[in-house]
């Protein structure tokens, strides 16, 4: 187990009790409305929660990323919609901390800061997994860039005052032709389109963006132009272990949660049966081993080393078990489980599988990684 600091300590003692206030008495509500509801931000201002994700040397917290996951664990067990909510407001900012320069940094973060929130927008209707064949694009006119496009499946897309948009600037080169830019919610020609209904994490805002003829100064493309792509791909390395971290939280509460339910059930008895004893010990191990797999990655982050495959794996590893341990505290709860809060965790977990590139596309990078390995070792 990932022996903590006292700050860390300290850390996650403060984002329980930010939590315990904040989020968890309204999940429940939240779910039912299916609407994100401001409230979350006006907490998040009082606590300056998106500090934490921003450098020091920009008025932030900095902290390390081992931290940051423990913040965000904490996030997922409170409720996976608000967490993922926070969590895509981090993801915006990862591409800027990828990519931008001095003033683009000052000028997005500070927002932030005050709990604004960002979106990041990548995925369209026919480039999802194949995230290298969007058809957005941004002509050069003079010192502006002319944005098109549709974004869709865009998490915070109707809430939030600002975002990283992908689009071409030159189509022919595929991949190589793809630029990411900061695009202000008030631009003419900016709107939002159809507002998701989902199955989970449903107090947050998911839906489309469309761009027609969004005028943006040329100061706003992150990079330089053609570095789109490998800037997306980085930032996802980055936020990547940010679902994780609302996994483990998830399998956390929904092991709470079960064990909470079977004391009830069997008061006075621990040994509930053996059956049952060895499923709760199964879902231990999984959360503890999921947990351990992330801070691994975060560890890795942290020491400057490469850490795609290590990301891809956090992810992969952390929404499986969240799957498995919340379904698994349904079995065990039987029609309380189904009818209960317990099945919201497991609806909020299908999507840690999915957003933020699929498992099967974290498998891809993480055999893609071993494959490589190995034949280099052969050479
Ligand atoms: N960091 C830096 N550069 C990277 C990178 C990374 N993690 N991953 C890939 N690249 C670079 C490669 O080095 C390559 O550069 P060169 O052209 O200079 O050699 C380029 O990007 C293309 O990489 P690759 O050939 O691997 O691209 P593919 O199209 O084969 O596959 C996948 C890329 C499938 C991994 C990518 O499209 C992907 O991650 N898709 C999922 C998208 C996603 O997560 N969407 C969710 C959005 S948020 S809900």
């Amino acid at each position: 187990m990932t022996i903590l600091n006292p700050d860390q300590q300290a850390i996650r003692q403060a984002a329980k009790e930010f939590v315990a206030k904040h989020i968890i008495p309204r999940a429940a509500e939240f779910d039912k409305t299916g609407e994100f509801h401001p409230y979350l931000l006006e907490a998040a201002k009082e606590s300056k929660i998106f500090a934490m994700a921003v450098p020091k040397e920009y008025g932030g917290l900095g902290y390390d990323s081992v931290t940051q996951a423990l913040v965000l664990e904490e996030w997922g067990y409170g409720c996976a919609g608000m967490g993922t909510t926070l969590a895509a407001s981090i993801l915006s900012m990862d591409s800027v901390l990828v990519a931008g320069n001095d003033e683009q940094k000052r000028r997005y973060f500070a927002p932030m800061i005050n709990a604004e929130l960002g979106a990041f927008g990548l995925t369209e209707p026919g480039a999802g997994s194949d995230a290298g064949s969007g058809k957005s694009t941004a002509v050069r006119d003079g010192d502006e860039y002319v944005i098109n496009g549709t974004k869709c499946w865009i998490t915070n897309g109707a809430v939030s005052k600002v975002y990283v948009i992908y689009a071409m600037t030159e189509p022919t080169k595929g991949l190589r032709g793809y630029s990411a830019f900061i695009v202000e919610r008030d631009r003419p020609g900016f709107s939002i389109g159809t507002i998701d209904h989902k199955l989970g994490i449903r107090s947050s805002n998911t839906c489309e963006l469309l761009l027609k003829d969004v005028r943006v100064p040329a100061s706003n493309l992150l990079g330089k132009e053609g570095e789109g792509f490998k800037i997306a791909m980085m930032t996802l390395d980055l936020a990547r272990p940010a679902i994780a971290a609302l996994s483990v939280g998830l399998a956390q509460r929904a092991l709470d949660e079960c064990v909470k339910h079977m004391q009830k059930r069997f008061p006075g008895k621990p040994q509930a049966g053996q059956t049952l004893q060895f499923k709760i010990a199964d879902m231990q191990i999984q959360v503890e081993a999921a947990r351990e797999t992330l801070h691994h990655a975060m560890l890795m982050r942290d020491s400057g080393q490469p850490f795609s495959t290590e990301s891809a794996i956090s992810k992969t590893f952390c929404s499986d078990v969240a799957m498995a341990v919340t379904s698994q505290a349904v079995t065990l709860m039987g029609s309380h489980g189904y009818t209960s809060e317990i099945g919201k965790y497991m609806r909020d977990s299908k999507i840690m599988q999915i957003y933020e590139g699929t498992n099967q596309i974290q498998r891809l990078v993480i055999s893609r990684a071993v494959l490589t390995q190995a034949m280099k070792a052969g050479e």
